[in-house]
């Protein structure tokens, strides 16, 4: 068995997960690491994961009726054992994933985040007073929970994007069933033990949260089941584009969370210092897998000389090796395909005239992961491939001559995530976020569009899917609204003064 392999075993164990060893195991885990094997589990058949949809409606029947400021309570149960955790839940995310370890950590804080947001929440479900045109009548609105949230999450976020839903929606009332991906599977099982001790000591409903082992096929279970009247999925616009249509099928609801092409303008009043920080976060960081990280950076044509040779010195100097080495800051893409695609689009770029600035090549790092060197390509226009998201740490450059081309060049394309700008002009930043500006559901001024917080709504437009998770008002997704009226009078007057009788 490998050291990473054995890691695992040990930290599973201390978070309550018996062996990931199943010996007729059909799902095979492994770690970005080396390669290695790190698990064997059997999936779940369609007739188990219609069960668990079953079991966690009979929870919600019941959670729904618990005061919400009382349900706030599992979350804080939940928020207190990942503190607890929080070193071994984040050595798992590096394991699996891939992250480095301050970013393994950095997800599991963004999960004790969500937890204290929700937590607040769970006090301020509000609704509307609304005024009526009648006499003696009241108009209001309530929140009521919505039911079987069905969670469909990316290997990249393993948890923390499961969080954000959940921690809402089980202080809105509702139960939540979900399938993360199978490519970081033991990574969800731990966070479901803490989940599992949260609801013992709180006191919740048996299966009020359960997770399907498995690929699409327990997933598509969790789309086509009416008892689940949202799923919030996480993934690319293709999976998107499969899952929405069948569950606006059944007119369920759906919360996309879908590909980015994200961008940073760099304007010629960029503190380029700051500037150069940022870019080689938003771009390099998680090694390119979030769907915030930086892929086009679109800058002025008098510091475009300047910032690409301080970005090729910075990149010159990034440590690549086992995210669990503390000085590493760029590990290992999640598997061969990643590293195919990675280099399928560098090569499609040069042909498009891309000039290769750094970078590009696989990484020597012992054992079998797929490490590279991150790319950045000088494009003499914004091709294809460039419009296309490729999930790696592939920076392309575009350049620009006034403001109206680096808007029309930085929404011309088909993701509406995040975006950001680099400029000490107020002008320039003001317009950037304004209605002419950008056109995504993230936009920014002086930091790179990727490690947003969880206190604002997170999600974004066009081919993202415009699902909001996370802070703001995202929580009204997980419950359903009631309109009431109420007459106080003797009178029955009708609404727009009808007459009738
Ligand atoms: C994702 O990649 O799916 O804003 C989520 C960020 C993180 C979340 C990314 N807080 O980069």
């Amino acid at each position: 068995m490998s050291d990473v392999a054995t890691q695992a075993g040990e930290i599973l164990d201390r978070l309550g997960v018996a062996d990931p060893f199943v010996g007729d195991g059909d799902l095979v885990a492994r770690s970005p690491i080396d390669g290695s094997e790190i698990g064997r589990l059997r999936s779940h058949t369609p007739e188990e994961a219609a069960h668990a949809i079953g079991r966690a409606h009979a929870a919600f029947e019941r959670w729904r009726t618990v005061p919400a400021p009382v349900r706030g309570q599992f979350v804080r149960e939940l928020g207190e054992l990942l503190r607890e955790h929080k070193e071994d839940l984040g050595a798992l995310v590096s394991i699996e994933a891939g992250k480095i370890v301050s970013e393994g950590l950095g997800e599991v804080q963004e999960m004790i985040d969500i937890c204290d947001l929700a937590i607040g929440l769970s006090r301020q479900l509000h609704g509307l007073s609304i005024a009526s045109e009648r006499p003696g009548h009241r108009m209001m609105e309530q929140w009521h929970p919505l039911g079987v949230v069905g969670v469909i999450s990316a290997f990249n976020f393993p948890v923390a994007v499961w969080s954000w839903n959940a921690a809402l929606a089980f202080v809105c009332g509702d139960a939540v069933v979900w399938k993360p991906s199978e490519k970081t599977v033991l990574t969800a099982l731990g966070c479901q033990a803490l989940v599992l001790e949260a609801g013992r000591r709180a006191g919740v409903p048996d299966g009020l949260s359960a997770v399907l082992v498995g690929d699409r096929t327990v997933g598509e279970v969790l789309v086509d089941d009416p008892r689940v009247p949202l799923v919030s999925a996480t993934g690319s616009t293709r999976m998107g584009r499969q899952i929405a249509p069948r569950v606006a099928a059944r007119l369920g609801r759906t919360l996309l969370e879908l590909g980015g092409n994200n961008a940073a303008v760099v304007a010629p009043s960029a503190d380029l210092d700051l500037t150069v920080r940022g870019v080689v976060f938003s771009a390099v960081g998680t090694a390119g897998q979030r769907c915030t990280s930086l892929r086009r950076v679109i800058v002025h044509e008098s510091v475009k000389d300047e910032l690409v040779s301080r970005l090729a010195a910075a990149y010159a100097t990034l440590p690549i090796g086992s995210p669990l080495e503390p000085s590493t800051l760029v590990g290992p893409l999640i598997d061969e395909a990643a590293f195919r695609a990675f280099d399928e689009a560098l090569a499609r770029a040069r042909a498009d005239g891309g000039e290769l600035v750094t970078g590009g090549t696989r990484a020597a790092v012992d054992g079998g992961g797929f490490y590279v060197r991150p790319a950045i390509v000088d494009m003499p226009a914004q091709t294809e491939i460039v419009r296309a998201e490729t999930f790696a740490p592939l920076l392309y450059v575009l350049t620009y001559g006034d403001l109206d081309e680096a808007l029309a060049l930085h929404n011309e394309v088909a993701q509406g995530l995040s975006s950001s700008i680099f400029t000490l002009d107020v002008r320039e930043a003001e317009t950037f976020l304004s209605v002419v500006g950008s056109d995504c559901g993230i936009a920014n001024v002086n930091i790179g569009p990727s490690g947003a917080e969880i206190g604002g709504a997170f999600g974004g437009e066009k081919e993202t899917g415009g699902g909001r998770e996370s802070g703001s008002d995202a929580w009204r997704a997980y419950m359903r609204r009631a309109t009431n009226t109420v007459n106080y009078s003797r009178e029955l007057p009708l609404a727009q003064g009808v007459e009738f009788g």
